[in-house]
């Protein structure tokens, strides 16, 4: 990926407007994140799409959770289309896993940044970080709305692993304090893409965090 380290969560149903915002946008951005909204609104080839308009590496955010063969089904798909990266969680086992990282590069959930990641996840956060270290994803979820808990998955987690912080903005965590707490990169959606003026928003946040120093 280039040199920002903000990835815009595209969370749009409609094809036109993801596509204004993404062109808006794309100069301040990393990469762009499509989740099931805009794959539920526009279609699979929105992917395609977004690609060839911004030349940005799409990250298919479809949190897969399930046996090996469905996991498989699924992300040989969305490759297809052009994703550059899929999340999927780490929860289900290594070999659900490993059948989408058969495929292309992979993002696992580590721990969400929702209150509710508090009761099943984050119990289970060194088991994942665990799992993680042996199958050496490209990069982890771990949430910018505690950076107490990024900064402490930073610390166990194999150093070409990249962390990937969902929650800036809308969900109330901080930019700064995410990275500085050792993300490599923060997503923000609703801050962006549900503000007057989706580029001046990405132009700002970019601006906030550019000096700040690259961890990994
Ligand atoms: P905003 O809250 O609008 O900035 O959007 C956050 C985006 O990150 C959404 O697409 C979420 O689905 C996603 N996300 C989380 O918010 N929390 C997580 O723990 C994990 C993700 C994700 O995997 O991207």
């Amino acid at each position: 990926m280039g040199e920002s380290r903000l990835i815009l969560a595209l969370d749009v149903y409609e094809r036109e407007r993801a596509l204004k915002i993404a062109k808006e946008t794309s100069d301040y951005l990393r990469a762009i994140k499509v989740n099931w909204p805009l794959i539920i609104g526009s279609g699979l080839e929105i992917i395609t799409e977004l690609k060839e308009r911004t030349g940005l590496p799409i990250i298919a955010d479809l949190k897969l959770a399930d046996i090996p063969n469905t996991n498989r089904l699924i992300a040989g798909k969305v490759f297809e289309a052009g994703a550059d990266y899929i999340i999927t969680h780490g929860f289900v086992g290594r070999d659900s896993v490993r059948a989408v990282m058969k495929l292309g590069k992979t993002i696992i959930v580590v721990e969400m940044s929702h209150p509710g990641a508090k009761e099943f996840i984050q119990p289970v956060v060194d088991k994942l970080i665990e799992l993680a270290n042996e199958l050496e994803p490209f990069g982890v979820i771990a949430p910018a709305t505690r950076p107490e808990r990024v900064r402490y998955i930073r610390s166990k987690l194999g150093p070409g692993i990249k962390v990937i912080t969902p929650g800036v903005g809308a969900q109330g965590g901080s930019a700064r304090e995410a990275l500085n707490a050792g993300a490599d990169y923060i997503i923000v959606g609703r801050a962006i893409y549900g503000s007057e003026n989706p580029r001046e928003a990405a132009k700002k946040i970019y601006e906030e965090i550019r000096g700040l120093r690259e961890w990994s």
